[in-house]
């Protein structure tokens, strides 16, 4: 017999889904320092997960680690030395990568783009990506584990000023895209979320090089754009999935965002 939940009062049928039982599971999130990565690690650990925390700031992710009971491993994704450390550090068995490390840097149009900023966007997104994947993979395979790519709404469509990045989150996503193939017949989900307007506390901050006022004006008078906390709960979701299935890619927006240009402002 189903159990019954309730809502508002009422008794409805669950819908005969048994999540994962995630208790001893472990999960290494990268860049957990701050925004998606930080709040994926809370709700994670919220679900039972033991969260490894991988970031470069040591001292947020102790903060955080302590805070949730996991574990803190400082990480330079563009390193092969740190990353071997990560690895290491995760053990023979992982359940759970969530790469989230990465981000964006300018919003200049080609003409005048900074390729070192490109640089260094491919260093972490799609390199950084595919270098944390690969060092964790047997572990994830001991434990049929889970990869979670958080790639971006950048990977779906150009925009003005975005080829950097768009180039690199295409990119990221094309790890994922081949991975799924390359491993069909081997016991690892292979899942991506691509989340649209997210309003982190550092994300756009970073993009624009410390300016408040231009980061602030990509969120002008949007009525409520995403949260980590919103794509955290995408990612929460997604892992305690039961093992045969398999979320190849979940877009998420903020409701006033239609899509990528098309932005309801007030
Ligand atoms: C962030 C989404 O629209 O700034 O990953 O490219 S966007």
């Amino acid at each position: 017999m189903s159990a019954l939940i309730s809502i508002a009062g009422q008794s409805a049928p669950d819908c005969g889904v048994t999540r994962k039982n995630v208790g001893m599971s472990t999960a290494v999130v990268t860049g957990a320092s701050s925004g998606i990565g930080a709040a994926a690690a809370r709700a994670l650990a919220a679900d039972g997960w033991t969260v490894i925390c991988a970031a470069r700031r040591a001292d947020r992710i102790e903060a955080l680690a302590d805070e949730i009971g996991g574990r803190a491993v400082v990480c330079d994704v563009t390193s092969e030395e740190s990353v071997a450390g990560l690895a290491e550090a995760a053990g023979p068995e992982l359940d759970l990568l969530v790469n989230n490390a990465g981000g964006a840097i300018g919003q200049e149009p080609v003409e005048q783009a900074d390729l070192g900023a490109w640089e260094t966007m491919y260093r972490t997104n799609v390199l950084g990506t595919a270098r944390v994947t690969q060092a964790l993979l047997p572990a994830l395979e001991a434990a049929r584990g889970t990869i979670v790519f958080v790639t971006s709404t950048a990977a779906d469509a150009a925009y003005e000023g975005g080829a950097g990045y768009n180039a690199a989150k295409s990119g990221e996503r094309m790890i994922a895209e081949a991975m799924r193939l390359e491993l069909f017949d081997r016991d690892v989900r292979i899942c991506e979320i691509c989340p649209g307007m997210v309003r982190t506390e550092e994300f756009s901050l970073n993009r624009f090089g410390g300016d408040r006022s231009r980061a602030d004006q990509v969120y002008a008078g949007v009525p409520e754009p995403l949260t980590a906390d919103d794509v955290a709960e995408c990612v929460r979701w997604i892992a305690g999935l039961p093992h045969h299935v398999n979320i190849d890619r979940m877009t998420v927006r903020p409701r006033a965002q239609a899509a990528q240009h098309k932005v309801y402002r007030v």
